[in-house]
């Protein structure tokens, strides 16, 4: 058998991998659900054809979007996930004792149901008492619950279609008031390489709402280009100066305190992009 999914990155390239089996395949209200067990990568989950999060590499992003933001802040309490049905995110969050409750708003509830069956490594978190899994549109949520959460993570797909409103302007306003005084939030903001017009408008649209904005970046192979970006507004607290060796000791293969300070550390072609 020679089974393939492919990715097509932009019109002009993909990213492919063979296939062993597919474990779960789904069209749903929102978007076509897969969950297939790849050769390179392990089980690796797609919607739309587009990978989202594979077993081998999942942790660099998730520990890379949660841990930078958490230890920016002195005591997070309360942490909002804005999609991340996969879990994968409030398993990281969890990892900080100060937490008390992370919600997950996702807006398709099938993607937390087969995560939940098909990728117990990355949704296991969903099953603490800590954690509540609401299925509902983040964008709505973000606005009904102002002054609530002491971080917030957008753990989206790319911009298009549904996502499309968790990368505007409007949004982050919204987000700025359902932070509490001094919180702050980080965004999966996609790649240096190919979203080059993107990445300007974002960072713009951040500075113009939070008086500190700041952009950083991981390595994550099967994502377009393999270096990623994350973007954070903050109301008050700046992870450049966070005193990294007062950083917790915490389990992760990723994230330590020399990366929570180097990530910010940034090519030429990228400071440009972000100045
Ligand atoms: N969110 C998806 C990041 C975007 C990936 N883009 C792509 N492959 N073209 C990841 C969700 C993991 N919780």
């Amino acid at each position: 058998m020679n089974l393939w999914v492919t990715e097509y990155q932009s019109e002009n390239l993909t990213i492919g991998c063979r296939v062993l089996k597919t474990l779960y395949r789904e069209k749903t209200r929102f978007q076509e659900i897969m969950i297939a067990e790849t050769l390179q990568f392990g089980k690796m989950l797609l919607l739309d054809g587009v990978i989202q999060t594979t077993v081998a590499d999942e942790f660099v992003y998730h520990e890379m979007i949660t841990h930078v933001g958490l230890n920016t802040l002195e005591k997070p309490r309360r942490v909002l996930v804005v999609g991340g049905g996969d879990g994968g995110s409030v398993r990281e969050i969890l990892k900080h004792k100060s937490v008390e409750k992370v919600t997950l708003v996702e807006i398709d509830g099938k993607v937390v149901e087969s995560a939940r069956a098909f990728l117990p490594e990355i949704s296991c978190g969903l099953n603490d008492p800590r954690a509540e899994v609401i299925v509902d549109d983040g964008i709505k949520h973000v606005k009904e619950n102002p002054d609530t959460y002491d971080m917030i993570i957008v753990d989206s797909t790319d911009p298009v279609g549904p996502a499309v409103g968790l990368f505007g302007a409007d949004f982050y306003r919204d987000v700025y008031n359902a932070l509490t005084e001094n919180g702050l939030f980080v965004a999966q903001t996609e790649s240096p390489f190919y979203n080059r017009e993107l990445i300007p408008r974002i960072i713009g649209d951040v500075r113009s709402i939070f008086p500190v904005a700041r952009f950083f970046m991981a390595s994550i192979p099967t994502y377009p280009g393999g270096l990623w970006s994350f973007t954070m507004g903050s109301k008050k607290h700046d992870p450049l100066e966070v005193d990294i060796n007062s950083i917790p000791k915490m389990e992760t293969r990723y994230y330590n305190p020399e990366i929570h300070s180097s990530s910010f550390v940034l090519p030429e072609f990228v400071k440009e992009l972000v100045k």
